[in-house]
């Protein structure tokens, strides 16, 4: 199992800062001080992707990422999350259970680049994977395809290191469009959008799965 270091802390851990029971209050000083946290473990994380990035382009002339994407997910999501699953809405619950209140999308031309950014991301130094959810291999029943990864970023403050997690989402450039309509519809359906509509989003994931399959081939014979 992961061993912590001296000097070393999960963002749960920290003595005076979060109460345990203290309820969560979007825009009080707790709040700010734990999103602050978060959002240093995204800058982080993401020099290292753009690294990567920039690597694959310079040294190989391939771009094994199309682009990156970032957000600290909204105190109006993270709280209808936490009630949709039933947690006590305090922070010690927020922060143990909502793992994606950092997030970071990395899109990919092909679906074999999806499976090499997530190899590399397990070999960064200092980052802890800690969980993995393989929607390429098996998409939701939704349609949805994604790999995502749960990991743990080391943040560097004056007075201590502490482990945050961040969740990453890699996908296609088709896979992403698809996910982002259908995102953006089932929002503004309020979740409630018809049998037949839920049946074409399910087709055309699986027209997209078998593009992106397709350009695969493609550019093997290129
Ligand atoms: P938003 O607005 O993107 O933040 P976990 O607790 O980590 O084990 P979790 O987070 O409950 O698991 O579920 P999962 O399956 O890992 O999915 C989390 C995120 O994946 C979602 O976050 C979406 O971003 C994306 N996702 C999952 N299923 C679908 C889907 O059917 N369609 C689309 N478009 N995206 C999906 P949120 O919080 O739902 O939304």
């Amino acid at each position: 199992m992961k061993q912590k270091v001296k000097g070393e802390e999960t963002l749960l851990k920290i003595e005076n800062f979060i109460e345990k029971q203290e309820p969560i209050k979007a825009n009080d000083k707790t709040y700010e001080k734990i999103i602050f946290i978060y959002s240093v473990a995204i800058k982080e994380l993401l020099t290292k992707l753009e690294i990567l990035k920039d690597e694959f382009k310079i040294f190989y002339d391939y771009d094994i990422i199309d682009h990156i994407q970032t957000r600290i997910k909204k105190p109006e999501s993270i709280i209808k999350k936490m009630q949709d699953k039933g947690y006590e809405l305090t922070y010690q619950m927020m922060i143990e259970n909502i793992n994606d209140i950092a997030g970071i999308r990395v899109i990919c031309p092909l679906k074999k680049d999806i499976f090499s950014v997530r190899n590399l991301v397990e070999k960064l130094p200092g980052i802890r994977l800690l969980k993995e959810k393989d929607y390429v291999t098996n998409p939701k029943k939704s349609g949805y395809s994604s790999y995502h990864l749960i990991v743990e970023v080391p943040v560097t403050l004056s007075q201590r290191i502490i482990y945050v997690k961040v969740e990453i989402q890699i996908r296609t450039m088709a896979m992403d469009f698809w996910a982002s309509l259908e995102h953006k519809m089932k929002y503004k359906a309020k979740g409630t959008i018809t049998k037949k509509t839920s049946k074409e989003l399910i087709e055309y994931a699986k027209i997209i799965t078998k593009l992106d399959n397709k350009m695969m081939l493609l550019n093997k014979e290129v």
